[in-house]
């Protein structure tokens, strides 16, 4: 498909989804004007798309009506948590229950904490002004319970850090500067590689088998809180953990799936840059970018060679990235997914439009399929293998990245399309659910703290005034909390 033809189906696909949606939710219809409407015929005729895609256009009032549509969205799934999950971990929101990760009794607020700097972008002062409150009040991190070293850093540890900065509430910065002092122990292994798991009370640790995700995106949170509290050993024992994980790549430059912290041994030489190794090499960049760490910068350029001459799969359907033996680069697999979905923004930030745009294609081709993305893809058979969708925010992410570098409205077209997909198949009378099957379009009890941190926020970055968030001031770790550049250069 050309790339004309291309856009007129993302254009196509927002505009048939338009008005269903917003009478759904009984709100006024984005003004859609005549050269632009679907009609029966243009679905026929591609080359009918195409010039209509050439007229599309969003003035600011309609990207303003849509960025406040995602807003009245996020507070509706914000009341339902408030009113059916206040003060625990997340909402089942099918059964309308509280969910705490680590068991009943020991909340650690991930959507709240998660979710307040989305809050306080849009806006909702009252929510954000609740959520920090509580945060701030009844936050404990003198737990027994063992925590997911990746998940509590870039959730807890990214969002209070990320929202000290915007708010200046000291009590968020001890907060962070309390749960990265209890997380320190589990860097002590033989390698400095982390363990998976670290008690935080007692400083025990467990899990020895670990991956380049869970060891390699620390840098951003740890890093930032050395520079906010001026205690370097954060930044010295993320950095050490991420050196010594590229230190144990492959002859060729690529790293496995599965890491043993202790041995240093890989326990699974599958290559990719799916879930499992994904921000690994997005922190390489990033920690650059953000920190002025040149031997991030180092690190990032020898494995953007190897993941560009093993990983990338360009086919007849387009540009993809699969998995290939770490040792010897031959392909295993041609599975792509909802989560590999990122890997547009990083090109895009590391200033590989070309490979940004083309991958990004392949995304929407993923998620046009079902009409919303599913976990796993076959993309040499363009084929569904792993039908959940538990509201993965990549391939938004990587819109937004590549509508603030190119301000190509197509762009616009795809986040118009996620978000009619999110409250057509995803919205509950309460919140946000999962899909267990996209194919079924079957909703399941589950609302990830990052539907707030991510999924929305980049929604409505990508529709609201360009001031609403200085883009080239900050860098975004990987659960989309923004960290200054100014602080990061400190
Ligand atoms: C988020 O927690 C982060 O984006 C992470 O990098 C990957 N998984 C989820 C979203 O899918």
């Amino acid at each position: 498909m050309d790339a004309m033809k291309f856009f007129a189906v993302i254009l196509a696909s927002a505009l048939l989804l338009v008005p269903s949606v917003f009478a759904q939710t009984q709100a006024t219809p984005v003004q859609v004007t005549q050269d632009r409407a679907p009609h029966d015929q243009a679905t026929r005729d591609q080359d009918t798309h195409a010039g209509a895609a050439r007229t599309f256009t969003m003035s600011d009032a309609e990207k303003a009506e849509v960025a406040a549509r995602v807003r009245t969205e996020t507070l509706h799934a914000w009341d339902g948590y408030k009113q059916y999950a206040w003060g625990h971990d997340s909402l089942k929101p099918l059964s309308k229950q509280p969910f705490d990760w680590y068991g009943p009794g020991h909340s650690l607020l991930m959507t709240p904490v998660d979710a307040l700097d989305t809050l306080i972008l849009m806006g909702l002062t009252p929510q954000a002004d609740e959520a920090r409150q509580l945060i701030d009040t009844k936050l404990d991190l003198n737990q027994d319970i063992y925590v997911k070293d990746f998940e509590i850093t870039i959730r807890l540890l990214g969002a209070l850090t990320s929202c000290y900065q915007g708010t200046g509430d000291k009590r968020l910065l001890e907060l962070a500067d309390d749960l990265g002092r209890r997380m320190l122990p589990m860097f002590d292994s033989p390698t400095g590689m982390p363990y998976e798991y670290v008690n935080l009370r007692t400083g025990a640790v467990r899990g020895t088998v670990s991956n380049p995700a869970e060891v390699g995106s620390l840098l951003i949170e740890f890093g930032m809180l050395s520079r906010l509290t001026g205690k370097p050993v954060y930044y010295d024992k993320a950095k050490r953990a991420l050196v010594e994980l590229y230190k144990r790549r492959s002859a060729i430059g690529l790293v496995g799936s599965a890491i043993d912290v202790e041995t240093g041994k890989w326990t699974d030489p599958t290559a990719g840059i799916m879930g499992g190794i994904d921000s690994y090499y997005e922190y390489l960049l990033k920690a650059w970018l953000l920190f002025g760490d040149k031997d991030c910068e180092q690190m990032w350029r020898s494995s953007e060679q190897a993941i560009d001459r093993y990983l990338a799969d360009f086919t007849p359907d387009g540009l993809w990235y699969g998995q290939a033996d770490m040792n010897t680069g031959r392909r295993t697999t041609n599975l792509y997914g909802a989560l590999d979905a990122f890997f547009p923004a990083v090109l895009a930030l590391g200033d590989d439009l070309p490979l940004a745009k083309q991958l990004q294609e392949s995304s929407f081709r993923m998620w046009s399929v079902a009409g919303v993305e599913p976990e796993r893809f076959d993309y040499s058979m363009m084929k569904i293998v792993s039908p959940a969708y538990p509201l993965r925010p990549e391939i938004i992410e990587s819109t937004y990245y590549l509508y603030h570098y190119t301000h190509d409205t197509k762009y616009l077209a795809m986040g118009i399309v996620y978000y009619n997909a999110l409250v057509k198949y995803c919205r509950t009378d309460v919140a946000y659910a999962e899909l267990s099957d996209v194919t079924t379009k079957t909703q399941a009890d589950s609302m990830e703290s990052f539907f707030f941190a991510e999924d929305m926020k980049y929604l409505y970055l990508l529709f609201a005034p360009e001031d609403t968030l200085d883009f080239n001031s900050v860098i975004f770790n990987t659960e989309a909390h923004p960290m200054k550049r100014s602080l990061g250069r400190q």
